[in-house]
Order: structure tokens, then sequence, then C-alpha cells
């Protein structure tokens, strides 16, 4: 069966906030974009602002902007109150000194804090960086020092993870139970700093096949594409509870967990804990979760147990949304088929800003496909030459520049930022695709190394950095295993040192060292030790193609045998 035989899903009739796509396609200008946005009428720009501070202006103070659930640990707070909670810590990053520009990085579990630590640095024009739950001392000394972050924003717990000597520009740890225990002053003071649209807001690390992750930074303009595509894809509504189920460490915990919904006004749901099926669906029926963006290892995790989803009432839910990694058709039907609600993807990265290809409410959904260009976007295949291919045929998955929510920079490698652009006109992803008739973008596979585990991006060269610290370790060579659940798990070849045997303690050793120096997710699932790795023979770099080559024909076998 290829791709095209499959069922398409046909839309439902709704009052979606985007009536009629192709009409608005022909004719939607950027600049026409982000209605709601208050700079559009006064022209003074800061996305704290926008996501939190126009809505108490316009008379929602009252309104919940966020549940907070861990356990049986249950909080809301108003619009009002997430309001005066950024002016509180944002008064208090000022007495810290935080200028306009200065990095401030945030690193702090999945709590209200963490996202309004977020929006106040924002809101006094500093850029924020927030930094994943799960690293460990050595991702976090890597990012901070890259962009010279000069104050941190943790708790008490999780500082242990920061090794604070190694950061020389870092002049200030807080902690968020310090500042929760400074009484909130109301001294009628205006904290936003009104911003250029040009100007930094967020920096998110973020690996590729080469080099330690980049710093990709975003300026205050994104604020347009992200609250158009809150609009239009998420579909948000008043009386909407919207529940994104990523840490804002990673793009799509901040865009789509906090900026997005937000800009929005939607009642945001923030989950702590970890993932349990039980959980998840007791959180959605208890809430009454109407609108859900996860990823497909989630589904695919809720998937695998079954019948556990018939004890909840899951009803609330009308739209699902899903990123990060392709969407099985099989989860796709078994969505539709159990809870009667499609799940859209989308497709964009942390380059992006917001959404680029989408799956929208009002439209027919093709199974293996990511969706159409959102409005404003236009989509490229394109060839070794840059020159656009006929549809169906893969090629390199494009974009034409530029659109407001493109990043300013890579933080201090421009090289960097140039090889996104290398054909005029136009920012390649490094994703290969193709696209059919109507417009559809069926993914394909990365164009490089990068592996995709569970959604997360992770770049070999880190993890095979790392490896290589190991005293045992003479060489290593990371790849993505293509997994049944996760999509891919990371697996590493190595070579060992002299003197050195192979045993399962030394493995799990090793597997120990990258989980308690990076982060557990980047820690290999599987080492295989070789006597040598495949190499290019003139420039003696390790063939990571080779390895994966090989790795696919072995597991082929092992499911013929
Ligand atoms: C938002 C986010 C970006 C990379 C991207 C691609 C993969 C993202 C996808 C998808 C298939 C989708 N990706 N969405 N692959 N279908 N709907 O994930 O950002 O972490 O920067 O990763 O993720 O390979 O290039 P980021």
């Amino acid at each position: 069966m290829t791709l095209n035989q499959l069922k398409i899903i046909e839309p439902v009739a709704g009052d979606y906030n985007l009536p009629n796509y192709s009409e608005v396609r022909r004719s939607f200008k950027w600049e026409d974009a982000g209605e709601d946005l208050s700079f559009n009428k006064t022209g003074r720009l800061n996305m704290a602002h926008e996501a939190i501070d126009r809505h108490v202006e316009d008379g929602y103070g009252h309104k919940t902007a966020l549940h907070y659930v861990n356990g049986d640990e249950r909080v809301s707070y108003t619009f009002k109150e997430v309001k005066e909670k950024t002016d509180h810590y944002a008064r208090i990053l000022k007495e810290n000194g935080i200028e306009k520009g200065d990095r401030v990085f945030i690193f702090l579990p999945k709590t209200p804090e963490c996202y309004i630590a977020i929006l106040s640095a924002i809101k006094i024009g500093a850029i924020a960086g927030p930094l994943f739950e799960a690293f460990m001392e050595d991702a976090v000394r890597d990012r901070m020092n890259d962009c010279g972050a000069k104050l941190l924003i943790t708790d008490k717990e999780m500082v242990k993870r920061v090794p604070e000597k190694d950061i020389p520009t870092l002049e200030t740890i807080l902690y968020a139970e310090d500042i929760e225990a400074e009484p909130f002053i109301d001294d009628g003071k205006q904290y936003t700093e009104w911003m250029d649209a040009e100007d930094g807001m967020l920096i998110h690390y973020t690996s590729g096949s080469t080099g330690k992750p980049k710093g990709v930074l975003h300026a205050h303009r994104v604020v347009t594409h992200q609250y158009q595509s809150g609009k239009w894809v998420l579909d948000i509504k008043d009386d909407d509870v919207y529940w994104c189920t990523s840490h804002p460490g990673w793009v799509t915990g901040s865009v789509y967990g906090l900026f997005t919904p937000w800009l929005n006004r939607a009642t945001v749901v923030i989950q702590g804990g970890r993932f349990k099926a039980e959980h998840w669906y007791k959180l959605i029926a208890e809430l009454g979760v109407t609108i859900w963006y996860s990823a497909p290892t989630a589904f695919r995790m809720l998937l695998s147990q079954g019948d556990v989803l018939k004890d909840y009432d899951l009803s609330s839910l009308r739209h699902i949304l899903s990123v990060g990694e392709p969407l099985n058709p099989e989860v796709i039907y078994w969505a539709w088929e159990e809870l009667g609600v499609r799940i859209h993807d989308t497709w964009w990265m942390t380059e992006t800003g917001a959404h680029l290809v989408v799956n929208l409410p009002g439209e027919k959904i093709k199974p293996g496909s990511m969706g159409r260009p959102f409005p404003g976007i236009e989509v490229g295949i394109l060839d070794e030459a840059g020159e656009v291919v006929p549809r169906g045929t893969v090629g390199q998955l494009a974009v034409k520049t530029p659109w407001p929510g493109l990043m300013k920079e890579i933080w201090g490698n421009k090289d960097k930022f140039d090889s996104y652009f290398k054909y005029e006109g136009w920012y390649v992803s490094g994703d290969l695709a193709y696209q059919d008739e109507e417009d559809y973008v069926f993914f394909q596979s990365r164009d490089d190394d990068m592996i995709n585990s569970s959604g997360e991006r992770i770049g070999p060269f880190e993890v095979e950095s790392k490896l290589i610290e190991h005293p045992a370790i003479q060489e290593a060579g990371v790849i993505g295993k293509p997994h049944e659940v996760r999509g891919e798990i990371v697996k590493a070849f190595i070579v060992l040192r002299e003197g050195y045997v192979e045993s399962p303690e030394l493995l799990e050793e090793i597997r120990v060292f990258v989980r308690n120096n990076l982060a557990a997710h980047l820690a290999p699932k599987e080492i295989e030790v070789m006597d040598e790795l495949p190499k290019t023979t003139i420039s003696g770099k390790i063939l990571r193609r080779e390895l994966k080559r090989m790795e696919i024909e072995k597991s082929a076998v092992d499911q013929n045998a």
C-alpha cells in the first residue's frame, strides 16, 4: 500500500478560526497578521506584554491563565496573578542588575515558576534561555558558556547540576523558592521594556549533525507568526483548555506550551511528573482539556496501552495536534476510531520560530503527510542545484525567505547561520520530503545524521564527544537506530583503548557516564564494541551513514530469522 492509497480523514464540520484556507492562502499577507496584538495599534512591542499584560488591560484579568497539576497538587492562576508574578520576578531581576540584551537562563522543572521566570526575563528586555530539566552538568555548562549567561533562575535541588565555577560570566544564581517567598510589592511600576522587532528574546540550543549544540536566537517579531498559528492551527477560542505536554526547555514547550496559547488567551495546563497513561487521561478528563498537543512517541505509548483510555471520559477533547517526528497513519486511525478526534500533524523547527507545514482543522488529512504550507509560507522541494523538482519527487525541504518567525541568528556562529541559506532566497531545513499535486508535504527522512528520539533532536557529535572522554574509549560513532515506539534510539559504536576488555559492567559504566554528565535521553541505549569504525579514506571521518546502513541491514536479518 502506498501512502496515497491510505484512507483520507475528512474534516469534521465546525466553527473554525480559519474558515477558508484556499481563499486565505491566496490573499494572506504577513502585514495583515496578528490583528489582536497590541503593538499593531500602539507600536510598542514586547512578547511578555502581548502574552499576559495585554489580556489584563483588555479586561480578562480574572480569566484562568493556567492550571498546574502534579500528582495530587493543583494550582490555578488568573491572568492578573500571572502578570503580578512576572512583575515580581522582573523587579528582582532588575535589582540584580539585569539589563536589556543580557542572557538569563532558566533551569526549572515544568512548574508555573518556570513559565513565569521565562516571561519575566523577556518582559525586562533580557534574552531568556530555558534549559531542559533533565540536563546534567556538562550540558548546562556548554549552553550557558556559549552565550555568556549572566544570571540563572533555578531551584535548590537542580542547582546541584550547575557547575557554577566553570561558567565565568555567571554573576548571580536566584532560587525560585526564595523569589516565591518574598512578598509581592505592588509598586505600580511598569517593568515592560519596549523592544525593537529585531531585538533578541529567546535562545534555544539545538543539535545538528556536526559540532556542539547551537544557540538559535529568536527576536520579538516572532510574536506575529506564533499568534497567527495559534489562532489558525491550534484553533484556540476563549473557552478552550489547552495542554501541550512538552517542557519549555524544548522549543515546542516554549513556543506551543507558553507563548502561542497565551498570545491567544488560552487557559494553559502545566503538568509536572513523568509520562503515565492513566495520569494523562485522568488529567484530560478532570480538567476538561479541549486542545491537546503532543508527540508521536507519546501517542504510540498510549496506543500500546490499549483499552486504558476506556476508563476515562475524554469527550472534552475536540482538537489534537502532533509534532517533532513522523506521525504514523496507525496513530491517526487509532485516535479517530477510539476518540473520534483527528490528530493534526504539524511541521516546523527550532530555527523556524513557529509552524510552517500544517494540517488545519477544516481540511482533509492525508495520513503520512505533515499537511500543507501555512498561509504566507511557500515550500520548495529542491534538488542539489537549488532548483524546484517536479511534484512527487523527493528533495530537500526548503522554505522561501523571509517570514516573521525565522530565527535572527545562531549565537556567535555566522557560518553556521549562513549554511541554512545556501540557495538564494531559500531556508534549507535539512529534511527530505516530497510534495503532491495538492500541496501536501510528505516527510521522508533527515538529510544528515541528526537523531530524532521521542521527538527530541539529538546531535551525534555531542554524544560522541562525551563518550571519548571516558578513559576506556578510543573512538565513537553514534547513530539513531530505528525503534518502534521512540522512532529512533541512540546507539553507539565504540573502539576500546588497549588494555580494556568488553564486559556488561564496562558498557553500563559508559552509559551511566554519559547519562550523569549530559542527560539521560542522550545516553546510548545500545553500545556495540568494534575493532575499528568505518571511515572516509581521505579525511578519516567516521562514516555514521555506513554504521546506520549496517545496523538496519542487521535488524532486517534479525527480523527474518
Ligand atoms: C518543533 C521541533 C526539528 C526536526 C525537523 C524534523 C523533525 C519536526 C516533524 C518532524 C516529521 C513532523 N520534525 N516535526 N518530522 N514530521 N511533523 O520538533 O523542532 O526540535 O528543532 O526538530 O524535527 O526532522 O527538522 P526541533
